[in-house]
This record gives C-alpha cells, sequence and structure tokens, in this order.
C-alpha cells in the first residue's frame, strides 16, 4: 500500500530496513521466504507504511496545574497500538524561557522512554534575539521547523513583527514555519465579555474563538509568509473560511500547506461543547470544534490536497485536569488525546467514502513525513527505507473507549465511536511492536530522528 495506490507484493525485511519487495509467487519471493527468519501472511490485509503524526504533545507542563497526562512512553505505546510509528512532538519555549533549555528539557523527558521513533519541532513562544539566532543550530541538530502562535496574548503569542522576523529565518534556511492562526487579541476580548455576563460554559469556549478569527489569522499568516518569501503550514486547521484561504494561496502556487486533526472531522460545537461539565469539558480543544458543516468542507479539502495532512495535536488530560475549568471554560486546560486513534478514524473516511485508500495513506504517513524531512526513511514501504510496516485489518470492527484505549487518560473524545479497520501488527524499524494484536515492544527502543528540510517545496 503506498500514497499511490494498492499493489500486490511481498516486503522483504532485513535488520531495521526494508530491503526489497518482490512479486507474489516469482522464484525471487519463493528463496526470500524459505530463508527469512519470520514469514507473516497478510493475505486479505493491507500492508500500510508506519503511520507519521506530526503535531503531538507529550509530557507538556501546559500550567502549574495541567500536564498532558501521557507521558513519551504511555504517549507512544498508544501511538503504535494505533498504527503510527513516528511522533514529532514540540520542544516548548514560553515566554521569558531559554530555547536552548526547553530544547534540553523536552530530550530529556523523551530520552529512553519512546518506544517507536520521535522527533520534534521548535515552539517558539518568545521570539527575541537570541530565539531567532538559534534557528540555524536548532536546523543542524535536526529540528527544521518551527512553531508560532497567533493566539494566547501573554503567554506563547507573537505578534506580526516577530513571526515576520521568524519568517524570514526560515526564508534563508529553507526551515518550515507552522503557524497557529487564530487571532488570539481579539478572541481575550470576547471571551471575557463572555464570562462578565456569566457565559462560564464550556460550549462559551468555542463561541468566543469564531471561525473568521481563524480565517482572518490564516489570511495573515499567508500574507506575512509571502512577504518574506518562506513556506508556512497551518497547524490544527478547523474552520471552512481558514481552508478557503489555504486553497487560494495554494492555487496560486505558493508554498501553503496545512493539517487538520480528527476532532474537526468528526466532532462538532452542537453535539459535543454543548454538553455540560465534564461531558462538555472533554472536548475543549483549540481551536474549537466548529458546527457541523465545517467538517464536510475539510473532508473535501482533504480529498482534493488542500489539506495535506491529518495529525491529531494529541494532547490529552484526566478528568480532574479538565475539571478545573468547571465554573469557567477558560480555566479548563485545552485539549484532547487521539494518538491512538488517528490511523482508524482516518480509515474510517476511506469506509464512510470521504477518502481514498491511497489518500489515507499520504495524509497519515508519507505526506507528513516529506513535508517535515523525514522521507523517504519514513512514510514509505521502499527499499532502503525504515521498516516501519502495519499490518491493518480493513473489515474488523471495534470500538473506542476508556476501557479499551492506551493512552493514560480516563476520559476520551472518542467514547462509544464504532469504527471497522484495526491495526494488526506493526513493525518499527525492523521490530516487532505490536505482534498480531500483542505488545510486545520495549521502552527506549524508540530513537530520535534527526530531520532535514522539506522535500515539498518549491
Ligand atoms: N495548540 C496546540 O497546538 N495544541 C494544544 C493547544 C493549542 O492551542
Ligand atoms: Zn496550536
Ligand atoms: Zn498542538
Amino acid at each position: 500500500m503506498s500514497s499511490t495506490g494498492v499493489s500486490s507484493a511481498d516486503v522483504v525485511v532485513e535488520g531495521e530496513t526494508i530491503e526489497a519487495l518482490l512479486a507474489p509467487g516469482s522464484s525471487l519471493a519463493a528463496s526470500a521466504a524459505e530463508s527469512a527468519e519470520r514469514v507473516i501472511d497478510a493475505t486479505g490485509r493491507y500492508v500500510v507504511p508506519g503511520g507519521v503524526d506530526v503535531h503531538t504533545h507529550l509530557a507538556l507542563e501546559m500550567s502549574p496545574e495541567a500536564t498532558v497526562s501521557d507521558s513519551f512512553e504511555t504517549g507512544t505505546v498508544a501511538a503504535a497500538w494505533g498504527g503510527t510509528t513516528t511522533v514529532v512532538d514540540f520542544c516548548n519555549q514560553t515566554l521569558g524561557d531559554d530555547v536552548r533549555r526547553s530544547v534540553d528539557e523536552q530530550f530529556a523527558k523523551a530520552e529512553g522512554q519512546c518506544v517507536i521513533d520521535y522527533a520534534f519541532h521548535m515552539s517558539m513562544g518568545d521570539v527575541t534575539d537570541s530565539a531567532l539566532k538559534e534557528m540555524p543550530t536548532l536546523i543542524d541538530e535536526g529540528i527544521t521547523s518551527f512553531k508560532y502562535y497567533m493566539a494566547y496574548p501573554g503567554h506563547v503569542y507573537s505578534d506580526d513583527g516577530q513571526i515576520l522576523r521568524a519568517m524570514q529565518v526560515a526564508a534563508e534556511t529553507g526551515a518550515m514555519v507552522m503557524v497557529h492562526a487564530e487571532n488570539g487579541i481579539a478572541i481575550d476580548v470576547l471571551r471575557e465579555q463572555a464570562v462578565e455576563r456569566g457565559n462560564t460554559d464550556p460550549v462559551w469556549h468555542g463561541r468566543t474563538r469564531p471561525s473568521e478569527l481563524e480565517g482572518e489569522a490564516t489570511h495573515r499568516a499567508i500574507s506575512l509568509a509571502a512577504v518574506a518569501g518562506a513556506p508556512v503550514y497551518i497547524v490544527h486547521l478547523s474552520a471552512t473560511e481558514a481552508l478557503a484561504e489555504v486553497a487560494a494561496a495554494r492555487d496560486r502556487g505558493r508554498n501553503v500547506f496545512a493539517e487538520t486533526c480528527p476532532q474537526y472531522l468528526y466532532l462538532s460545537i452542537e453535539d459535543h461543547l454543548t454538553q455540560e461539565g465534564i461531558d462538555g469539558l472533554t472536548y475543549v480543544c483549540s481551536p474549537p470544534l466548529r458546527e457541523h458543516h465545517h467538517s464536510g468542507s475539510l473532508w473535501t479539502g482533504l480529498r482534493a490536497d488542500d489539506l495535506s495532512v491529518v495529525s491529531t495535536d494529541h494532547c490529552p488530560f484526566c478528568e480532574k485536569d479538565k475539571l478545573l475549568g468547571i465554573d469557567d471554560f477558560r480555566l479548563t486546560p485545552n485539549g484532547l488525546g487521539s494518538i491512538e486513534h488517528r490511523m482508524d478514524l482516518i480509515h474510517q473516511g476511506v469506509v464512510d467514502g470521504h477518502l481514498s485508500i491511497a489518500r489515507w495513506v499520504e495524509t497519515c504517513s508519507t505526506t507528513p513525513a516529506r513535508l517535515f524531512g523525514m522521507y523517504p526513511k519514513k512514510g514509505v514501504i521502499a527499499p532502503g527505507s525504515d521498516a516501519d510496516v502495519v499490518i491493518y485489518d480493513p473489515s474488523r470492527r471495534h470500538t473506542l473507549g476508556v476501557e479499551s484505549h492506551h493512552m493514560n487518560s480516563d476520559i476520551s473524545a472518542w467514547q462509544g465511536f464504532d469504527l471497522t479497520g484495526a491495526v494488526e501488527t506493526v513493525m518499527s524499524r525492523g521490530q516487532m511492536v505490536i505482534d498480531n494484536g500483542k505488545f510486545v515492544g520495549r521502552t527506549g527502543r524508540g530513537r530520535f530522528v534527526k530531520r532535514g528540510l522539506s522535500d515539498l517545496l518549491i
């Protein structure tokens, strides 16, 4: 299975890499099988390149009160269960913080903990001269993409001038600029006004972050990137207005890319965020869940390649953390957990007729690897590539929820979702991590992936 479609092949793995793809029934395939240590019959299954999730938050301290509930160990175990073999997490510099310190801290958290391979983006929450100077050094170290926030004034927010300066460095160095595109200044006004009126329920999290302000910020990010001559990647795109900006820029032939996440494809403000108490708080993430009609446009955007990638923005919390916002939605830590379910949820999009099988592989594995400098090591089953291979049963049915998931959380935004298609076996660099439904991985065997520059820039 590849980003160009389905074909029949015997996959030969030698050590950590794919050695060959052979025609089934050929004499070469027969002799490879004879000398193999192990032969797996994947008849009736898909053999897919391991998933590449380029937006996760593991072991992230969101505030002094709330830390993401998945560590690098539990998060990568859950990822593996769901057929993801590479995650790209973030080093998180916040206001007043030193870039180098934040990098060292995140490396230390991941070191010796991961069961699959991992890499990092730099999340730059304080764009100072010294932070900008670090960018070329980080690129040499394999951190080749940088996230900036148009949201969260007073925390990790960057103004347009700061983002422009960072984009200028990216233009010189070939780095990828990632932008959280929501107009945080306007959003903060709406949030304060809502709470002053006594509107403190979870649904107000959504109502105070209107989709127009994502569209506006996306337009601004694209304009700034054009002026700087830098590529831009819009993270967690959730709204039709933002998609229209990305599509228009791509039609102009620009280096503009965007990801969406399963929550924006399946969940909605009406069905989920309007619930009271923990039921609504579970769905507080930013950008927020949108009205139903947005998800239809997002599926179309994925199909038409206006959206290039599906990542998770995995950022799970436990019930006790979410309840911090019980009297004021603003105090709820933003995020939900999906690292384990992304491949299945997007495969369900294939089952439901939203996407082709090839596009499933392309958006969940191949393109993320290409955009973020990991291809062809990751994202493809081809001779010389890392043997990150998933055997996927397209017809097995299962139900998601806290009783069966492996993410370290006592709540699930996906509780009760019935899906068709499930991971059977997962190999990471030639070693079994999930063997026919059993976890056989080892903590600490996951390796840091030193990334190069994107190979998709024009
Ligand atoms: N942005 C993210 O990318 N993740 C969690 C919260 C947020 O605002
Ligand atoms: Zn964000
Ligand atoms: Zn995120």
